[in-house]
């Protein structure tokens, strides 16, 4: 469904609080002077943007401005929602530790409070909807905070974050199936851990945290694919040996042929950091002006170029926002699309990293096997 003009403008109205976070003007769209938006026809029209209580997508072409409204941030999880307690709430830590810890939320909030802007995406995420990608401004305290808390002892190699969610799962030995109580659970080395980068949130956009965001806590791990961000966080383990839960180990892995010496090498290996990419978002006409917005992911390198081809024709510069510069917030940027016939058409954009990392086409990706991780140029279909 294409929103309606009207519905985008409600969306607007209630975006003005913004302002506060420091939006500049010029990115939010001008409705009021006319502004329409180009239809994509890469979209169906009867996608359907929540199609269950708990799951929800962005609708990419509503993108005004830097942050994702918690009620629009795209939400995904195994089990469904848990309803966590937040006045009983207890967050453990345990293991190779020091001291096991059983933190209340005000204890945990006396640990300290920063602020980051972190965008992601599920690593599933994919054209032609791009929409389980959302960007927000969370508040928390470093995990290494916690951590130090709890005094790590040297023996450590990871972290386990476990989400109060549980399922039942099959696991697989050999021969033999075992069917065993499973809670949502991830890891991270050492390193990572206590980079003093990962936060422990319990506020996006200056709001507490909803039911969809994991509420009342959550781990985010800048740079990292939203499966990382371990929701409704009750329970970090530290251990020496290597966690290897269905999430870690199994449902969230790629399987990709790389070239090595001129040999093919068939690489697994688990989902961690988001592969540079970049995705059209909208498009949109005021008077004689047609205006193209994107929009990038990544690990958090710095960006030397976003380009957009129009037609397959000479690859040209767009602009980064200047107001989504933080190092792991998405960027958004805009495009002047000069000469825009009434008709079909074809654009598809292309971002450079500083370290020269060039995002691939699909054809590139012809021995990227499983589908995650898809982070290829993608030609959207628009019809002006
Ligand atoms: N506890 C828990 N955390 C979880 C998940 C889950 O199933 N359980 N799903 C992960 C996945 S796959 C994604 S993409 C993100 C989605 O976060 P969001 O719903 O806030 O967008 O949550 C991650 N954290
Ligand atoms: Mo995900």
């Amino acid at each position: 469904m294409i929103p309606k003009r009207r519905d985008l403008l409600k969306s607007t109205l209630a975006l003005t609080g913004l302002a506060a976070f420091g939006v500049p003007e010029w990115i939010l769209p001008a409705l009021a002077q006319g502004e329409t938006l180009v239809p994509f026809t890469d979209i169906p029209d009867n996608v359907n943007f929540e199609p269950g209580p708990d799951r929800r997508l962005l609708d990419v072409r509503t993108i005004n401005g830097p942050l994702t409204a918690p009620e629009r941030f795209f939400t995904t999880q195994h089990y469904g929602h848990p309803t966590v307690d937040a006045a009983a709430f207890r967050l453990k830590v345990s293991g190779l530790v020091n001291r096991p810890l059983s933190l209340s939320l005000d204890e945990i909030k006396r640990l300290g409070s920063t602020e980051l802007e972190a965008g992601f995406e599920c690593s599933g995420n994919r054209r032609p909807l791009q929409g389980l990608s959302g960007n927000g401004r969370w508040t928390g305290v470093p995990l290494k905070a916690v951590l130090d808390r709890a005094g790590v002892k040297a023996e450590t190699r990871e972290f386990v974050f476990f989400g109060a969610d549980k399922g039942e799962e099959e696991v697989e030995f050999r021969t033999q199936k075992f069917t065993v109580d499973q809670q949502f659970g991830r890891s991270l080395p050492k390193d990572i851990a206590l980079s003093g980068e990962p936060l422990v949130v319990w506020a996006m956009n200056g709001q507490p945290l909803t039911k969809h965001q994991g509420a009342p806590l959550r781990l985010v791990v800048p740079g990292y694919y939203g499966v990382a961000n371990v929701k409704w966080l009750s329970e970090i383990h530290a251990q020496e040996e290597e966690y290897l839960g269905k999430f870690q180990a199994r449902w969230y892995r790629s399987l990709k042929g790389e070239t090595i010496n001129g040999e093919l090498h068939w690489k697994e290996a688990a989902i961690t950091r988001m592969q540079l990419k970049s995705f059209i978002a909208r498009v949109s006409q005021a008077g004689t002006r047609t205006t193209v917005l994107g929009v990038v992911l990544n690990d958090g390198t710095p960006i030397r170029s976003v380009e957009v081809q129009v037609d397959g024709g000479a690859w040209q510069p767009a602009t980064l926002d200047p107001s989504t510069r933080a190092k792991y917030g998405w960027k958004l940027f805009t495009f002047d699309w000069k000469g825009a016939t009434p008709g079909e058409h074809t654009l598809v954009s292309r971002v450079t990293d500083t370290a020269g990392r060039v995002q691939p086409t699909a054809e590139d990706l012809a021995n990227k096997k499983t589908f995650l991780e898809d982070n290829s140029q993608h030609p959207r279909k628009v019809r002006v």
